[in-house]
């Protein structure tokens, strides 16, 4: 189901000459309206006029968060205030928050290509969406909010939290589908669970889960405990906020990037050099429509790869693969690369294991140490000391053969790792380096 046929099934050849169109138009934007970019791109010895065709967005710099940052609150807008109707944060790399703006063009454009992300999940006019992601700084309230009442379905803004008041509306309301970070959404299906809750009350059918990486893993458990497709949505402030790129639900594989807004490249991110489609680099994205504050070559620190293949779908805008991690959370223990998703799809699925952990990474005696907190599953709780072990050394094996890293494991009870309404927190790292 199309949201936006045209567009989204164009010829890959009308929207490449799109695409650098408007590639032209936002650089000639930033260079006169953004001193940032202006000087980092004549230290580059680049020019607008020096784009001529896509591959010459290699030579325009690249953007970091702490370039946001080092502008903040406004430093990167290219229209004037007057012109911006909307503000959003996100958090930074240091104490102040990072600031995106959009114009009432740039909030149009964000809630076309929500629209377009909806329609993936096959959506209509006919559906009730619950919007669970929170509302305020954090683009994925709003920016979920405005792609449904785009699409003229119905929003239902519970925003995050209160699980109880969650589950009455959603059954009330009669809600077909339902917003949130996969981990709340396995909040709410470990809620119905623990209540036996009878899920044909619930015409819930489709969840669009986003904002923070999970796992295959995670998808089935979320499937099945609410009974639901589950699909992927991808998108950061810094370049709009959800709706950059979301899955299909014919293939339930990789995610459509709207590439009449968004120019995605994937580079290495220890050299900068673009890596072949297919292999596993960090996201840049430069935005190519947004008048409030564009973004050029930011990189995301995300890891995915270029799914190059068409999709089943007809769409012809092309893939990602589903987000890996961040190139900033990957945990360096005792010289090896950690991520905590390899942790959880390690855990998801074992008998008496609740998908739910934390990793403590400390340094002893000049010796990295990672424990991982795993919390037992309530259904399982056995105070039998043998089988507890047992388990506890299954568990430890399942991670160490994913991580190729011993681990110390501590099996916690049900409840104890702490619960989160958005993004959960999965490492805690004590290392004072
Ligand atoms: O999380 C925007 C969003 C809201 C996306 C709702 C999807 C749904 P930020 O708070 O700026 O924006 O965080 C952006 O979150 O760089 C990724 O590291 C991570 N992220 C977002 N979506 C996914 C996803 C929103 N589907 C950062 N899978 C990004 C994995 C994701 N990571």
């Amino acid at each position: 189901m199309y949201w936006n046929k045209p567009v989204e099934t164009m010829e890959r050849e009308a929207l490449e000459k799109l695409q650098l169109e408007r590639l032209q138009h936002t650089v000639r934007r930033v260079y006169q309206c953004v001193p940032f970019y202006r000087e980092r791109m004549q230290a580059a010895g680049v020019e607008p006029g020096d784009i001529q065709s896509l591959s010459d967005i290699r030579k325009l710099p690249t953007t970091e968060k702490t370039d946001l940052r080092d502008n903040y609150p406004f430093g990167l807008f290219a229209a004037p205030q007057e012109e911006i109707v909307r503000i959003h944060a996100s958090s930074g790399t240091t104490g102040k928050p990072i600031v995106a703006g959009y114009t009432a063009h740039d909030v149009s454009v964000w809630s076309e290509v929500v629209a377009r992300c909806l329609g993936c999940a096959h959506i209509s006019r006919d559906d009730t969406v619950q919007v669970s992601y929170g509302y305020g700084l954090f683009t994925g309230g709003l920016g979920l909010h405005y792609g449904v009442e785009r699409m003229g379905a119905k929003a239902v803004p519970t925003s995050a939290g209160n699980t109880q008041r969650q589950l009455m509306l959603m059954e009330d309301l009669g809600s077909t589908a339902i917003a949130c970070t996969p981990s709340y959404a396995l909040m709410i299906g470990e809620a119905l669970r623990d209540e036996n809750f009878d899920l044909t009350r619930l015409k819930l059918k489709t969840g669009i889960f986003g904002a923070e990486p999970w796992t295959e893993k995670m998808r089935d458990e979320i499937q099945k405990l609410l009974n639901i497709k589950a699909l992927d949505i991808y998108g950061l402030t810094e370049t709009i906020g959800p709706g950059v790129a979301m899955e299909c639900m014919e293939a339930q594989n990789g995610l459509h990037v709207w590439e009449d807004h968004f120019i995605i490249e994937i580079i290495d991110p220890d050299t900068g050099d673009e890596v072949p489609d297919g292999e596993m680099g960090e996201l840049v994205i430069t935005t190519i429509s947004k008048e409030g504050m564009p973004t050029i070559r930011y990189r995301t620190h995300d890891l995915t790869a270029i799914i190059p293949e068409p999709c089943a779908c007809g769409r012809t805008h092309r893939r990602i693969q589903r987000l890996r991690g961040r190139t900033d959370d990957m945990l360096i223990i005792r010289g090896v690369n950690v991520f905590p998703s390899q942790v959880e799809a390690a855990i998801v699925g074992i008998p008496g294991i609740a998908p739910r952990y934390l990793l403590v990474v400390d340094r002893v005696n000049n010796m990295d140490v990672l424990e991982v907190q795993v919390e037992l599953a309530p259904e399982l709780l056995s105070d039998e000391v043998r089988k507890l072990e047992e388990l506890q050394r299954q568990v430890a094996r399942a991670i160490e053969q994913v991580i190729g890293l011993g681990v110390n494991l501590r099996l916690m009870n049900p409840g104890s790792i702490e619960r989160s309404e958005g993004k959960s927190r999965r490492v805690v790292d004590k290392r004072v380096l």
